[in-house]
């Protein structure tokens, strides 16, 4: 009887809200995590998640997110192998009248009603805090300190914006320089690789920056490899801050690690549920970090999640 009862009416079986989630792939320790959280999360909240993962390729991701668009999903989020070209099946979407929301990754669209809100990290600003420990660690010294970058997937965003950060703070001290950079497609595999060819190219490396850990872990198998120590012979910075990475840290391998957090997927669910019920939300909802040296990382190791 409606007109007594207290409790809400449940929600009809066939009201549950579908999440179509077109992932970048699975190239990295985060993006396991990031993958656990968007799944538990969308459980949690009671979600239909259809989810896909595009091996790194941006038209496997066009080609999910046109499927979610037929299968008419409520809400459809990705995070964006690379930065440029959604302009079309964003606007697809749109005139579907299905919600965007971008998760991890930012793509570089002019006209931002393509999308609601871009949830995620500040690349720009996890570049800098890489640049600043490496400018501070060298400020009593002039010489010169040659550094070989491990980009990630040419083209991406954190790519794009870890290069840029750290560039602009290490250009106030001219005996840093970065002698070779390249992508390593942020995988192992390719890290180890490039490593390689680096140690041949160059005889007198001082610092490795990678643009993420599973890079630098690969770069350390190369380096141990060459017979030189990684974290003395060479100083290595990376970014993520996942449990290997920790590992690596609390033995000393890797110097300095750069947090980037991984667990997206509580504030994407919240974002789903309020674009539905037609809230405002930010455009921008950027997610909180920070920074571990060696000594942090053998402290926080027992801690880490992921
Ligand atoms: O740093 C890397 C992953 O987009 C922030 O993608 C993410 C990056 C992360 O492959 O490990």
């Amino acid at each position: 009887n409606a007109g007594t009862s207290t409790a809400p009416a449940a929600a009809p079986a066939n009201k549950k809200i579908t999440l179509g989630f077109a992932q970048v792939g699975a190239e990295s320790g985060w993006r396991t995590a990031n993958t656990k959280s968007i799944q538990d999360s969308a459980k949690a909240a009671g979600f239909e998640l259809k989810f896909s993962d595009a091996q790194q390729k941006q038209e496997n991701q066009i080609k999910a997110i046109r499927t979610y668009i037929q299968q008419k999903v409520d809400v459809i989020a990705f995070s964006p192998v690379v930065e440029s070209g959604w302009d079309t099946v964003l606007k697809e979407a749109k005139d579907a009248n299905i919600p965007v929301i971008l998760t991890d990754r930012a793509v570089d669209s002019k006209d931002t009603s393509l999308y609601r809100t871009f949830i995620g990290s500040d690349f720009v600003e996890e570049g800098r805090k890489a640049g600043k420990w490496l400018v501070d660690k060298y400020k009593d010294s002039k010489d010169t300190v040659n550094i070989v970058e491990l980009q990630g997937t040419t083209g991406s965003a954190p790519a794009n914006d870890r290069k840029a950060g750290f560039e602009e703070v290490i250009k106030s001290s001219p005996n840093l320089k970065v002698i070779a950079s390249q992508t390593g497609d942020f995988t192992r595999a390719k890290g180890k690789e490039v490593m390689q060819a680096f140690l041949k190219a160059h005889k007198n490396i001082n610092v490795l920056y990678a643009h993420n850990d599973d890079m630098a872990l690969g770069a350390i198998q190369a380096i141990e490899e060459a017979g030189l120590k990684p974290g003395k012979d060479i100083t290595i910075i990376s970014v993520d801050g996942v449990k290997d990475g920790f590992v690596a840290a609390s033995e000393g391998k890797i110097n300095f690690i750069v947090e980037c957090n991984p667990l997206l997927g509580e504030q994407l669910m919240q974002a789903v549920n309020d674009v539905l019920a037609g809230k405002e939300i930010p455009k921008r909802i950027v997610t909180k970090e920070g920074v571990f040296t060696s000594e942090d990382a053998k402290r926080e190791l027992p801690n880490r999640q992921y």
